[in-house]
C-alpha cells in the first residue's frame, strides 16, 4: 500500500511537472471566450474555416501545413495532403463560446514524434493567379491578430512578412536557410476554447537564428499558427484547435466581397485574380522550378540538384 501511495506520489509530480511545462509559456493565456466586448473587436475575419475548403474567407488565398523533414514527426493532416482532413464538422448544437455558439466547423491540428521544431498550420492573406505566389497586404491597420484555440501545447502565433521569405518561395529574403524567422508570440493553450488577442507590438523573432528584420505590418503575407517543440520542455506530441482567426482593432474589412489589397511589389508578377477565372498553365511558373529551395537559393551547387539534400525553406518560418 505504502508503496502505491509512493507511487501516486511520484506519478502526480510527474503529471504536474509536465502541465507545467506544458503551459508555463509567454504572455498571454487566453480571454473568456464569452467575452463579447473583445470578441466584437474583430474587424477583418480571415478564416472561420465554416465554408469547410482549404482557403481564406473569399478565396484569396489557403492553408498549408508542414512540419520538421527528416525526422521521424508526423501530422494529420499530412503534409501535401488535403488542408480540409484537419476540418472539423460540428455536430453540437451549441458549440462553444462566443462566436463558436453558432459554429458549423473549426480546424484540428495533430502531431507526433516532434524532435526538433515542430509544426506549422499557415494561411496566405493573399496569392497572385497561380495560387502559388504570396502577395504582400497592409495589415498595419489592425492592433493584433485574433482568434480561438484550444489544445494541449504552446502555440506560436507569427506574421510572416515577405521580406523574410525566401526568394525560392518568391520572396524577397535572399539569405537561404537563414529566411523565415518571423515575428511572433507564444500563447499556452488550455483545453477549453479561449478567445486569444495577440497584439502585433508584443511580437519579436526567435533568438538565435535567422535574418534579423524589424516588423513591417505593411508587408504581410500570411499569418502562422506553429506547435512549438522544445526538447526536454515541450511533450513530442501536440493537438491544437483553431477557430475564427482574423484581425482586430481597425477598419471592418469583408473579405468575403473585397480583395486584400497588394502593398508590396513582390516576386510575382501576375496580378491576383479570381481563381475561378484562371489558370492558362502556359502563362503560369513552372512550381517545380520555383519551389526548389536548394537550387534557387544556393548558387554554389544550383547547378547540381542531386547532390544537394539541405532541407527546404518551406519548412523556415518556425524553425
Ligand atoms: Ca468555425
Ligand atoms: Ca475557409
Amino acid at each position: 500500500m505504502k508503496n502505491l501511495t509512493v507511487f501516486y506520489l511520484i506519478l502526480a509530480s510527474t503529471l504536474t511537472m509536465f502541465i507545467t511545462s506544458c503551459a508555463s509559456s509567454d504572455k498571454s493565456d487566453g480571454l473568456d471566450g464569452d467575452d463579447t466586448s473583445a470578441l466584437a473587436r474583430m474587424a477583418y475575419l480571415v478564416d472561420d474555416f465554416d465554408d469547410g475548403d482549404d482557403a481564406n474567407i473569399g478565396e484569396h488565398g489557403g492553408w498549408y501545413v508542414y512540419s520538421e523533414e527528416g525526422t521521424k514527426m508526423t501530422i494529420t493532416p499530412s503534409e501535401g495532403g488535403e488542408f480540409s482532413d484537419g476540418i472539423i464538422k460540428v455536430t453540437e448544437t451549441v458549440t462553444g463560446p462566443g462566436a463558436l455558439t453558432d459554429n458549423v466547423n473549426f480546424f484540428h491540428f495533430e502531431g507526433k514524434n516532434a524532435s526538433e521544431w515542430g509544426a506549422t498550420a499557415h494561411v496566405d492573406l493573399l496569392t497572385d493567379a497561380t495560387g502559388e505566389c504570396p502577395l504582400a497586404t497592409d495589415v498595419s491597420a489592425y492592433k493584433g491578430v485574433q482568434f480561438y484555440a484550444k489544445g494541449n501545447c504552446t502555440l506560436r502565433v507569427s506574421m510572416d512578412q515577405i521580406d523574410l521569405l525566401g526568394v525560392d518561395e518568391h520572396g524577397l529574403c535572399t539569405d537561404g536557410d537563414e529566411c523565415g524567422n518571423s515575428h511572433g508570440a507564444n500563447s499556452a493553450l488550455s483545453g477549453d476554447w479561449k478567445l486569444y488577442q495577440i497584439p502585433f507590438s508584443t511580437m519579436s523573432q526567435e533568438e538565435g537564428w535567422g535574418v534579423s528584420k524589424k516588423i513591417d505590418l505593411k508587408k504581410m503575407y500570411g499569418i502562422s499558427f506553429t506547435f512549438v517543440y522544445e526538447q526536454g520542455v515541450s511533450d513530442p506530441s501536440f493537438a491544437f484547435d483553431i477557430d475564427h482567426i482574423g484581425f482586430y482593432d481597425g477598419p471592418a474589412f469583408d473579405a468575403a466581397a473585397n480583395e486584400p489589397e497588394i502593398s508590396e511589389d513582390s516576386q510575382c508578377t501576375a496580378a491576383p485574380v479570381d481563381s475561378d477565372t484562371v489558370v492558362d498553365s502556359d502563362t503560369v511558373v513552372d512550381s517545380d522550378t520555383v519551389v526548389d529551395s536548394d537550387t534557387a537559393t544556393d548558387s554554389d551547387t544550383a547547378t547540381d540538384s542531386d547532390t544537394v539534400t539541405d532541407s527546404d525553406t518551406g519548412t523556415d518560418s518556425a524553425k
